[in-house]
């Protein structure tokens, strides 16, 4: 009987896909702190300081689960990763979640995990400099291409080139900086990634007004955070981090206004805030999972503006990351 338990056990464990607990959650509150995949180095997404601070949009995101578990938003420690390297180490269970401006493909999806929601919608562009007189992407054909190894850019540069019948030569790279560097140096005629990263290498180059990004987006790319397969508490936290900061810019609610908030009347206000229902509960956490984000992150609008947006250096417009009832495609489902 002992050893008919002992195989059955086995096989329960033994044949599971790895070692890494399912039960994320709960690893995460016993070991008090979350560890959060991110690049490394992209100003606005993920970027440390010379003290190692890191901040950024990705970053931020992370950031907001450790305040509705915690209550402590500074409970995160970053692992940063290249854009090769970046799965692995969600399933050996060495980082908690993936905040790395990785678009979700169904490639991605069925091998890697889940992605939680897309956080930014993104798409791949080009820079060149203004003296090489070319106003279309259309008008590259021929050219060098700088761009980094292990991404879904290499993949889409490949198919715009051969698309519309043009020659290319690619230079690639294992990270953004290097890459960058070598579009400087002059190693290449353009350099090719998300646009919103565009924006942000700009800002490296000695002389950012010689550079210009053409207008054509080849790709979709919805960034998302990623999570393991097989642990949906969790991923219900990670999906629910953004959808509440949605949420929340939607009602009005923001980091200033949040203690106002508390007294309203209104029904999802109130069901946002915690004041009515048990809806952070359900998903593992406290009544007032919402407020902690709010007071100490904010909202999404308040991330996207501080760190890619009007008040950043990047000054990205929202564009479709604006919500979906100003014109854009944000959009979540409601809290009830
Ligand atoms: N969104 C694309 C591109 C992601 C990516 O890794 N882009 C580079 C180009 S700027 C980057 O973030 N590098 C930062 C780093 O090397 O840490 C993907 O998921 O494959």
């Amino acid at each position: 009987m002992r050893r008919a338990i002992f195989v059955l056990s086995v096989i329960a464990f033994g044949c599971s896909a790895s070692a890494v607990p399912a039960q994320t959650l709960k690893t995460v509150k016993s070991r008090g702190s979350l560890i959060c995949g991110v690049s490394q180095g992209l100003t606005g997404f993920s970027n440390p300081d010379d003290k190692g601070n890191w901040t950024g949009f990705d970053v931020d995101f992370c950031r907001a689960i450790a305040a509705a578990i915690f209550n402590d938003a500074s409970k995160v420690k970053f692992t940063p990763l290249s854009a090769k390297d970046r799965f692995e180490p969600l399933k050996t269970g060495d980082i908690d979640v993936l905040s790395r401006n990785t678009t979700w493909t169904l490639s991605r999806d069925v091998s890697y995990g889940n992605f939680a929601a897309t956080t930014y919608y993104d798409g791949q562009g080009f820079l060149v400099r203004k003296s090489l007189k070319v106003n279309s992407a259309l008008e590259l054909n021929g050219a060098s291409i700088c761009t980094q190894t292990g991404t879904t850019t290499e993949l889409n540069l490949a198919d715009y080139f051969r698309a519309n019948n043009m020659k290319y030569e690619v230079i690639a790279f294992g990270t953004a900086d290097e890459t960058i560097k070598a579009y400087e140096a002059g190693r290449c005629d353009a350099f090719t990634t998300d646009v919103s990263q565009l924006y942000a290498e700009k800002l490296k180059l000695t002389n950012a007004a010689e550079h210009v990004i053409l207008p054509e987006i080849i790709s979709k790319e919805p960034l998302s955070p990623l999570v393991r397969h097989g642990d949906d508490q969790w991923f219900d936290v990670v999906k629910w981090t953004h959808y509440a900061m949605l949420n929340a810019e939607e009602l009005g609610v923001s980091s200033k206004t949040v203690d106002e908030a508390m007294r309203s009347n209104q029904p999802e206000i109130r069901r946002l805030l915690g004041i009515e229902g048990n809806f952070g509960e359900q998903l593992g956490l406290t009544k007032d999972w919402v407020v902690r984000i709010l007071k100490q992150v904010g909202n999404y609008g308040e991330v996207f503006d501080r760190n890619l947006g009007a008040s950043s250096r990047l000054g990205i417009a929202r564009g479709l990351n604006r919500l979906w009832t100003k014109g854009g495609i944000q959009y979540a489902p409601p809290i009830r």
